[in-house]
């Protein structure tokens, strides 16, 4: 006699298995077409698929005030990559776009992209930090997240979602979220504005 197959095999075998969100950033070198295109980027990753992303706002700068207003957007991606092999790949985006680091403390960029947070884990690599250090405290990152993530959503060391949002709520108020962009003929719709539940 056959074994019955599993139920669970086809789902487990098309769909991408942890949650990621990843933060988008640019103040330089028409930063809003940049995040845009880095969202399109976002959609040929392997073993991953682009679930929700955020409005794009126009933010303050945080640190040095002598530079462009930036433009952020958070973005979920479900996928089976190693969080190294994550970072590698969102790093080829970044220096695609010409990004140079000239070690200028959270100085101006053509792009960047933080890896926020992936599932509940906790990293402490030297190159990579999980969940992003500073994400918990900052407006142009918790703003954009909210859109997309439960409010029960657990920042892990941090809390709740709703309850770091509310913290910066000023800050939030603040930004400017901007129109959403005409679709291109033919471009694929993108889900937002859904809680993963
Ligand atoms: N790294 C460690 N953890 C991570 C992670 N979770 N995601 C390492 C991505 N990279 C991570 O990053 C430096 C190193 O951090 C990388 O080599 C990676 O191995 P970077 O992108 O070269 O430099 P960075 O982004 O300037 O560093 P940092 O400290 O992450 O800056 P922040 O804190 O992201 O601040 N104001 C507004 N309004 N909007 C912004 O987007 N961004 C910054 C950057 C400052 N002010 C801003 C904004
Ligand atoms: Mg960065």
């Amino acid at each position: 006699m056959t074994e019955p197959l599993a139920m669970t095999e086809p789902f487990a075998m098309t769909r991408p298995g942890v949650q990621v969100y990843i933060g988008l950033g640019a103040n330089l070198a028409d930063p809003r077409r940049r995040v845009e295109q880095a969202l399109v980027e976002l959609r040929t990753l392997p073993e991953s698929e682009l679930m929700a992303v955020s409005s794009l706002y126009q933010t303050a700068p945080v640190g040095p005030a002598d530079q462009p207003d930036f433009i952020n957007a958070v973005a979920r991606l479900d996928t089976d990559l190693e969080p190294l092999m994550l970072l590698a790949a969102l790093q080829r985006i970044e220096h695609r776009h010409g990004r140079i680091r000239n070690g200028q403390r959270w100085g101006p960029r053509t792009l960047d992209l933080d890896i926020l947070l992936i599932g509940e884990q906790v990293l402490r690599l030297p190159n990579l930090c999980v969940p992003h250090p500073r994400m918990q405290a900052r407006a142009f990152v918790l703003g954009p997240l909210a859109e997309i993530a439960a409010p029960w959503l657990e920042i892990p060391g941090h809390g709740r979602l709703d309850l770091l949002l509310a913290a910066v709520a000023e800050d939030v108020a603040a930004m400017t979220r901007l129109p959403a962009a005409e679709p291109a003929p033919h471009s694929p719709t993108m889900k937002a504005h859904t809680w993963s539940l």
